[in-house]
């Protein structure tokens, strides 16, 4: 058994959220990050005059209304320290550091197939064991600095913008030189003009940015959109770049220029990214609607800039605006009419060296006390390819990504079962509100791991075909925009030798999110769902030697015996269980039944118990008795700390269909009216027992009768079909029951063939399942009944009535009863038990 459910690696804002989605849904989880805080991005860059370009509004959590509702951002666009404050926040008011491990890199991740599960390994030397490796190392995590010749000469510091010192730098006085003017060059900039003594830039390629108009949070405007802010996140997540952005929704080319104009100024005025570049629809497909808003931001910087000369060289000319990552900025183009800042075109003269005392490009020297890159990062998959993953048959993620990194739907690399990429190549990730998008992945990582769960799959991945076709699309849509035409590292142009690839999702937020779900709701379509890997480990040795003990005795099969042999057969079977534990008190009792009084058995744990069971044995309605599973009520009503009421109903064929139901259905009046007290009431029961639970809670809610707080099912007799592809798989005669079995259940039970396609016979038939009770399942692998179980499952979820699903991938059918002989029988009663009790206490 895995140490974990689910091993993340990292702990920013997608290994956070997957720290609290996957525990609140049941599972183990532990993150693993690198730094020495969690925030990722957020604590690596710490450079002065970080800040995010999407505003605080949008760019933060949504899973949590208190949250969104307490929290208060202090500007329109937060800076850094403002950020990892709030994630902190996070993680304290969630209680989520437990399940962080901080100073912990992740090195490597391998699948193993035999056991269905991953180790992943860390720099500490340790390894875990998980079910699922989950990847929110992030897509812009791998910072590279250029291969200068020299650079180990320079006698004075440099610094990588994305692992600035905690303490800060201090460039009074100094001559600083900075390369790079992306987002990150353009931001750090002017706080290195205000203080050095001379900045020199050095740009390769001249970049487009607007204004932020960034500023104090106005208490109205937030007050506003916190009023709202429901249905807001609701359109965020429909909207194209997950944040709801009103364009004109007209293509700029059909405009009359001057009304262009008129736009794009208002949109200038009013700041931001993603209004400006979205207030028309041809902006990022059409080239010649590109050049009017291009030649718009050439204008506004010529009438920026003061040095006609300067202002020329800064007009970015050699690629689509947009097609790069868009900067913001209120304050860099503005930087240049300073004394102490000297823009330097390394494109016509480019850098050749670092020396002791500064930087040489083929023109020129520059002297330089200190150095700052802004170069970027092996984005995508560079962090990633830092970790040896390695997935089926040992094979490396970077082997597979040696053409470029692909993932289907941009979260499962084929090949890699059980993984999962939150913003993976094939996502729309950087290409969207990067934090809705994180939620969207990691809610749908987690439906998918429950998913899987619940039917007993032990692994679930992605199929190569389905990979290739979503791949295909990703690009189809990427080249009939105009993104691929720049050198940008959305296309992997910024690291020497990477293979040119764009493998961001530009479909949109909305549409990516509904192909999700929809892939989800036909039951993970595109997805090889791997049963048999639950059964590798095969029936467990505690629950074989029982089968093995049961062949040894001989004797013929049920099928062939008389109910009279059956019955003496399973009595004497039941003598090896047990003893149950001790409870306060046992009282047999007869419930006055319709047709006569029904013998039962209270077993109450303690005074003041919180609720009732109602439990009916298994034995297929011929055999079986309240005595023989004395030990696992008894454990039953320990666990779950409610009285527990364990019925003798008649049994057949002396008393055929619908007798037994009757008396379920009498002893479960007589338990709420009599015994209750107004405490809520559950009814229970396996196997054939599982099948009189199931006809009971339909009977009372079709009835009007008690209201059921649950139902606990345990391998349950749901249906009469006996072709299921579990009959098939179990119809030998070393299992508890086989196919034959149950016919001669069946036929003892309801003799008439079509009376047991009654829905108090067969429930699955039901034709409404809506309105039942909770539902509660227990299932076991090496059981012909097993498929009927899941099936039930299925029907409910699609009633909307809860599911909670406990499947045992290495039990046999009859597991539950065997109390003491099987450590699974005591796990999945206290289980079951935890959860009728905390049902029952409300
Ligand atoms: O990195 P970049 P970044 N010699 O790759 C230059 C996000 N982000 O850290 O364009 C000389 O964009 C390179 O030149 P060129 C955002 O998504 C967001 O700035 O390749 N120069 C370029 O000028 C962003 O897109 C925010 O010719 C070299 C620069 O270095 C992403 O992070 C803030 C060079 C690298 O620009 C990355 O931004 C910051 C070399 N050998 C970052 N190698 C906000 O939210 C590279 N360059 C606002």
């Amino acid at each position: 058994m895995a140490d974990l459910d689910v091993a993340v690696a990292g702990a920013g804002f997608a290994g956070i959220y997957a720290v609290h989605a996957f525990r609140s849904a049941g599972l183990t989880v532990r993150a693993f990050e690198a730094g020495s805080g969690i925030g990722g991005t957020w604590f690596w860059n710490r450079y002065p005059g970080a800040r995010c370009d999407v505003e605080s509004k949008d760019y933060s959590y949504s899973f949590s209304p208190e949250l969104e509702q307490d929290w208060s951002w202090s500007e329109r666009y937060p800076a850094q320290p403002e950020v990892l404050r709030y994630l902190n926040h996070v993680a304290d008011r969630f209680g989520l550091w437990p399940d962080i491990q901080l100073n912990t890199r992740v090195t490597a991740a391998s699948w193993d197939t035999d056991q269905a599960e991953w180790t992943v390994t860390t720099d500490d030397g340790a390894s875990v064991t998980a079910r699922f490796f989950v990847s929110a190392v992030g897509c812009l995590s791998a910072y590279q600095v250029p291969s200068l010749p020299g650079l180990e000469t320079f006698a004075g510091p440099w610094y990588h913008t994305s692992r600035w010192p905690a303490g800060g730098v201090d460039f009074t006085r100094l001559r600083v030189g900075l390369i790079g003017t992306g987002s990150t060059g353009i931001q750090v900039a002017p706080e290195i003009a205000a203080v050095a003594e001379h900045l020199y830039v050095f740009q390769r390629t001249a970049n487009f940015a607007v204004p932020n108009r960034n500023g104090a949070t106005d208490p109205a405007w937030e007050a506003g959109f916190k009023a709202d802010y429901r249905s807001y996140r609701k359109q965020a997540q429909k909207s194209f770049l997950g944040v709801p952005i009103a364009g004109t929704g007209r293509p700029a080319l059909a405009e009359p220029p001057a009304e262009v104009q008129r736009t794009l100024t208002e949109r200038w005025q009013a700041g931001g990214g993603m209004p400006f570049l979205g207030a028309y629809t041809d902006v990022l497909v059409d080239r010649d609607a590109n050049d009017i808003v291009a030649e718009f931001m050439r204008d506004r910087i010529r009438e920026t800039v003061a040095d006609p000369a300067v202002a020329e060289l800064l007009l970015p000319r050699t690629y689509p605006v947009g097609a790069k990552r868009l900067c913001q900025s209120d304050d860099y183009f503005a930087m240049f009419n300073r004394p102490n800042v000297t823009l330097v075109d390394i494109r016509s003269a480019p850098l050749t060296s670092v020396l002791a005392r500064g930087l040489r490009t083929a023109d020129a020297f520059y002297e330089l006390d200190a150095l700052v890159f802004a170069t970027g990062f092996d984005a995508i998959s560079g962090a990633l390819n830092q970790i040896d993953v390695r997935g089926v048959g040992g094979v490396p993620l970077a082997e597979k990504w040696s053409a470029g990194p692909r993932a289907y739907l941009g979260v499962a690399p084929a090949g890699f079962p059980n993984m999962f990429i939150v913003t993976g190549p094939g996502s729309p990730s950087v290409f969207s509100n990067m934090v809705l998008s994180i939620e969207q992945h990691v809610e749908w990582i987690r439906d998918c791991v429950l998913y899987a769960g619940a039917h007993g799959y032990a692994a679930v991945q992605a199929k190569p075909s389905a990979e290739d076709a979503w791949m295909a699309h990703v690009t189809e849509v990427a080249y009939s925009t105009l993104f691929p035409l720049a050198d940008s590292w959305y296309v992997g142009a910024n690291i020497p030798g990477k293979p040119r690839v764009f493998t961001s999702y530009l479909g949109g937020v909305g549409p990516y999110r509904a192909r999700c779900d929809a892939v989800a709701a036909a039951g993970y379509e595109g997805f090889a769902l791997d049963r048999r890997l639950a059964m590798s480990s095969s029936v467990h040795p505690q629950a074989q030697l029982i089968l093995d003990g049961m062949a040894a005795a001989g004797g013929p099969p049920i099928w062939e015996m008389t109910p009279e042999q059956a019955r003496a057969m399973v009595t004497a079977n039941n003598e090896h269980i047990g003893p149950g534990p001790d409870v306060a008190s046992v009282r047999d009792v007869v419930i006055p039944g319709q047709a006569g009084g029904i013998p039962a058995r209270v077993y109450s744990p303690a005074p003041g118990a919180p609720g009732v069971v109602v439990y009916y044995h298994g034995g297929g309605w011929v055999v079986g008795s309240v005595d023989g599973w004395d030990a696992s009520v008894r454990a039953l009503a320990v666990a779950s700390g409610c009285d527990v009421v364990s019925v003798d109903y008649r049994l057949a064929p002396e008393h055929v269909f619908p007798a037994a139901a009757d008396d379920a259905y009498d002893a479960l009046e007589w338990a709420a009216g009599e015994l209750a007290d107004g405490r809520p009431v559950a009814v229970a029961g396996d196997s054939a027992g599982g099948n009189l639970a199931a006809v009971t809670a339909l009977r009372a809610r079709d009835l009007d009768g008690p209201a059921l707080a649950l139902q606990l099912l345990v391998y349950p007799v749901t249906d009469c079909d006996l072709d299921r592809t579990s009959y098939h798989e179990y119809d030998g005669a070393e299992f508890i029951v086989n196919r034959r079995d149950m016919a001669w259940y069946w036929d003892h039970y309801v003799p008439e063939p079509a009376a047991r396609m009654n829905p108090y016979a067969s429930p699955l038939r039901a034709p409404d399942m809506s309105g039942l009770p909770p539902l509660y399942l227990v299932t076991a692998e090496h059981d012909p009944l097993r498929d009927e179980g899941f099936a039930y499952a299925d029907r409910m979820r699609a009633a909307r009535v809860p599911v909670e699903h406990r499947h045992y991938g290495s039990q046999i059918h009859g597991f539950f009863s065997f109390v003491n002989l099987l450590d699974d029988a005591d796990k999945a009663i206290s289980e079951a038990g935890a959860t009728i009790r905390a049902v029952a206490k409300g």
